[in-house]
């Protein structure tokens, strides 16, 4: 028996919600067999005023080689990836594999505030991951950051015309996600040509700790499992809506989304237009 197989090169969540931790549960819920790097451990330490503990580059690259040696991967994402030399690395390892599905989520800020990737990397995941990348799927922070703008995006059109702007910097496709919009939760695909905005209601909750990794590794499953863009991205944006609607609360700080969510419940609150 064979099964879409798909490689998260991402940084570790102690907390379970986001980062690794999310991608590898997203992809077991899409039935694709998750194979992960880490790059880094994110956790609090007791006592250390540390939040971030960075993986040597050796153990970065031990992983990936054997995940793709011997496994091999239909997809490819990339998540936290926190510094310049860990990004050029990982770019490099990217154009040498034989997998052409790249989902690069460009994660800067974690929802607890954590710093996920340094200010002086902007321009490697710029210049060297972006190109590469199927799609990028920045939320509207990222976006304005990696257009190095101070203005913040607004709305709709702000989202369009950022999608604009990005796709220029080689991704085939952009999804800009305007889940911090006032009104329904608006992403937008663009692919050079053509707009498709997807609409799904807001759900009132702020327990969206990895939200985006899972949305992003939704849509790296769907591709690993042989869809198109347009299709991997509705089907993640019904994934993550359940995902949210469903979200759990535990001890403290922002609670995870639930993976489960789509399969236990279904989701029928989003649309598709093409513009
Ligand atoms: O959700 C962004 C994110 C990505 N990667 C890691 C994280 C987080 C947020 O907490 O910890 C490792």
């Amino acid at each position: 028996m064979s099964i879409p197989r798909a490689l998260s090169i991402a940084g570790s969540a102690a907390r379970g919600g986001a980062g690794i931790q999310a991608d590898l549960k997203t992809f077991q819920e899409m039935d694709v067999f998750g194979l992960s790097s880490i790059t880094a451990i994110v956790a609090t330490h007791p006592r250390m005023d540390q939040g971030v503990f960075p993986l040597k580059l050796d153990a970065i690259e031990a992983q990936v080689y054997t995940a793709l040696r011997d496994i091999g991967a239909d997809a490819i994402k990339t998540g936290m990836l926190f510094t310049e030399e860990i990004i050029t690395h990982v770019a490099k390892w990217i154009e040498e594999s034989d997998t052409s599905n790249i989902v690069v989520d460009p994660v800067m800020i974690g929802k607890m505030g954590s710093a996920l990737l340094k200010d002086d990397a902007i321009e490697a995941v710029k210049t060297k991951l972006i190109p590469l990348a199927t799609i990028i799927t920045p939320n509207m922070p990222e976006a304005a950051r990696l257009m190095e703008t101070d203005q913040q995006l607004n709305s709709v059109d702000d989202l369009k015309q950022a999608a604009e702007e990005l796709q220029k910097l080689g991704p085939k496709y952009v999804l800009v996600k305007g889940g911090r919009l006032e009104g329904p939760a608006v992403d937008v695909l663009f692919d050079g040509n053509e707009f498709r905005i997807l609409e799904a209601p807001r759900i009132d909750t702020i327990h969206t700790n990895g939200a985006g990794c899972s949305y992003s590794a939704a849509i790296t499953a769907q591709l690993a499992k042989g869809k198109t863009v347009p299709e991997a991205v509705e089907e993640a944006k019904k994934f993550i809506t359940a995902a949210i609607r469903h979200s759990i609360t535990f001890r403290r700080g922002v609670g995870p989304t639930y993976h489960a969510a789509y399969q236990k419940y279904g989701e029928t609150g989003v649309n598709v237009t093409v513009e």
